[in-house]
């Protein structure tokens, strides 16, 4: 029988599980990744910034809060044609998702989200998840994007509800809470997730994946960030992320979120294939890449090196994913 996909975890339950001995927290997570996932598959997804830098918020670790003195060029809201160009890239790089991302605190009624609409409609033509991170929305605006095809909308946690106001003091936890139940409501699939590295402690690790996964619905995605440190942002001189304590989060994330994808995000710059071999195992089931070798604003491994490492892995490129299972019901 199917380990059950259970909403009511306590966090003496998730320290638990985080806290097993490393190769028998792997060992689990890789079972219970094998029950609901082939685990020789690996999403492979594409991010653009839209709109770089300039961003209002004091995000501690991030390079593109207009009060850090960071090296990174503001950018205006792409062409959607330009952004449409990527997105093709993407596909013929065996993409199956497209992420774009705005340094936005929130999104505005204005052109630039008209702008956005047509970007989601054209990405979704193209036969792409369609994904976007803005920053708040309203549920108005969160139906209006469902209602021009948007597949999923990231809105990181972050970090603990605790330990949130020592990283971000321009919003709330509650304002994230908010905008993900907006997204859930207008029917576009969760993503959110955090990052790990920011100082917070491994109960605040926990704290997190209490928070997601004791949603009504857990995301449909789950992004696990190692920070990466950016010049000039408060958190440039924090130790860089041991590898087992990433693997240690992938696998707790896998175990009580077991349908969700959990994405290997931000870190893989600084992890060797070996490294991020055993975030594979413990469940790790999605990549970003691209032929552009960065994230947002840092670097990323190219999808070739990708490739080369899946081929040494014995792992494949997703090819079906959630959309095709939605259009073969039919
Ligand atoms: N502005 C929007 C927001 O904050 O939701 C969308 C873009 S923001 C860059 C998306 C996510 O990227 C953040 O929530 C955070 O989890 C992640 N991120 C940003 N900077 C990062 C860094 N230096 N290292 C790791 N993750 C980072
Ligand atoms: C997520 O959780 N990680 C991605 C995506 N969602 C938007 C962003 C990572 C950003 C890493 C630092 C940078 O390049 O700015
Ligand atoms: Fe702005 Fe998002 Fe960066 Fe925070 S994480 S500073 S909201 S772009």
């Amino acid at each position: 029988m199917k380990t059950t996909i259970r909403n009511n975890w306590t966090k003496q339950e998730i320290q638990q599980i985080y806290d097993q001995p490393l190769m028998e927290l792997i060992y689990h997570a890789a079972s219970v990744h094998r029950e609901y996932h082939n685990a020789a598959e690996v999403q492979v997804c594409t991010l653009l910034s839209v709109k770089t830098g300039g961003c209002p918020e004091d995000c501690s670790y991030c390079g593109q809060a207009a009060r850090y003195h960071t090296d990174i060029k503001v950018q205006a809201l792409l062409p959607t044609q330009t952004v449409i160009e990527h997105a093709q890239k993407a596909k013929n790089n065996g993409s199956t998702r497209f992420c774009m991302a705005a340094a936005w605190r929130e999104v505005r009624d204005n052109r630039d989200f008209d702008r956005i609409i047509d970007m989601v409609k054209g990405v979704n033509d193209l036969g792409l998840e369609v994904c976007c991170t803005l920053g708040m929305l309203t549920e108005q605006q969160a139906i209006r994007l469902q209602e021009a095809g948007l597949h999923a909308y990231n809105h990181n946690l972050d970090t603990s509800e605790q330990y949130y106001d020592g990283i971000i003091s321009t919003r709330t936890f509650d304002n994230r809470i908010n905008t993900i139940n907006h997204v859930r409501k207008a029917g576009i699939t969760v993503c959110s997730g955090g990052i790990i590295g920011l100082g917070e402690s491994h109960i605040d690790r926990i704290a997190m994946l209490l928070t997601l996964a004791t949603m009504p619905k857990h995301p449909e995605s789950v992004p696990v960030n190692a920070l990466a440190r950016v010049k000039g942002t408060p958190l440039e001189n924090n130790a860089k992320v041991d590898i087992w304590d990433m693997v240690r989060m992938i696998a707790t994330a896998r175990i009580v979120m077991p349908k969700s994808m959990v994405r290997l995000s931000a870190g893989r710059i600084e992890m060797n294939e070996t490294e991020q071999a055993w975030c594979f195992m413990a469940g790790a089931n999605s990549i970003f890449t691209g032929e552009r070798e960065t994230l947002l604003v840092t670097p990323n491994p190219g999808v070739s090196e990708d490739m080369k490492m899946f081929q040494t892995l014995g792992l494949k490129p997703m090819v079906k994913h959630m959309k095709d299972e939605a259009c073969t019901a039919h």
